[in-house]
């Protein structure tokens, strides 16, 4: 059963980005309560910069789950990479991640790998897949303790020079020993650089641990031209059973971006 999460940040320098509730956990937790979602996706500014506990009560008190929670502060606020040609800032966003892993471990939720990737830039393509590799090697396995995947996200081509389609990804992750990285699969991502994404998405079956539900231009699903029915057929029919996460713009505000988001997530995953 493919379950509901909207996404709440914590991190001011990221305004005007693709999150629907911002800056209150408890006022996020309790809207998302509100409307039935299942989950919230949390983007902390790093690993103290969640209060544990607080959150513990929230998702405790309103019955929800963390579906996950993203790393990418590490690179908006540190500029930390995966991928840097700087081995000391490599080390530091591994170290950065692996402690969100153990944030969001104790709440049984898998940590995302974004923007933290980077863009190789100075050293060849395959050198910075290298790096990249021993990392998720690393990551994949140290999340394990929490019985929960690390999550790899292909971003779009403006965001990433790596990994930008699902199939990419796929051959990536089979490339690797651990079996504890799964795919990131974002709509908005993959309806630039995908082909035709409900094909895409029957051909990473298995692969993918978690969704971005968002539209073309980033908007709530619905608010932009992506046809979901052949999305959500797909992802059922691959035996999808994850969480639906809505990282969008709060267009045109944040509760109306909400509403919209599981208005649709009630039409395409579960009456359709
Ligand atoms: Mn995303």
């Amino acid at each position: 059963m493919i379950r509901s999460s909207v996404t709440i940040s914590l991190v001011p320098e990221v305004r005007g980005g693709p999150f629907i509730f911002w800056d209150d956990l408890a006022e996020g937790c309790r809207k998302a309560a509100e409307l039935g979602f299942d989950a919230v996706e949390v983007f902390p500014p790093g690993p103290q910069g969640v209060d544990a506990v607080l959150l513990r009560k929230l998702v405790a008190d309103h019955k929800l789950s963390v579906a996950a929670m993203g790393t990418g502060a590490g690179w908006v606020k540190h500029r930390l990479s995966l991928t840097s040609t700087d081995a000391a800032v490599r080390g530091k966003a591994r170290d950065f991640i692996q402690a969100m892993i153990d944030l969001a471990g104790s709440f049984g939720a898998p940590a995302i790998i974004g923007s933290m990737q980077g863009r190789y830039d100075g050293i060849d393509r395959e050198a910075a897949l290298e790096y990249l590799r021993e990392a998720l090697e690393h990551l994949g396995e140290h999340a394990k303790q929490y019985n929960v995947p690390l999550l790899y996200e292909p971003l779009n081509r403006y965001e990433t020079n790596l990994i930008t389609t699902l199939d990419a990804g796929v051959q990536y992750l089979k490339s690797l020993s651990t079996q504890n990285v799964k795919l990131l699969a974002d709509l908005f991502h993959m309806n630039i650089e995908e082909t035709n994404l409900a094909a895409a998405l029957r051909g990473a079956a298995g692969f993918v641990g978690h969704l971005h539900f968002v539209d073309s231009n980033r908007r709530p699903a619905g608010l932009g031209h992506l046809d979901y029915t052949p999305i959500a057929h797909a992802l059922k029919e691959s035996g999808y059973n994850g969480f639906a996460s809505a990282e969008a713009f709060p267009w045109p505000d944040p509760d109306a971006a909400a509403l919209q988001t599981i208005r649709a997530f009630w039409m395409y995953f579960r009456s359709a």
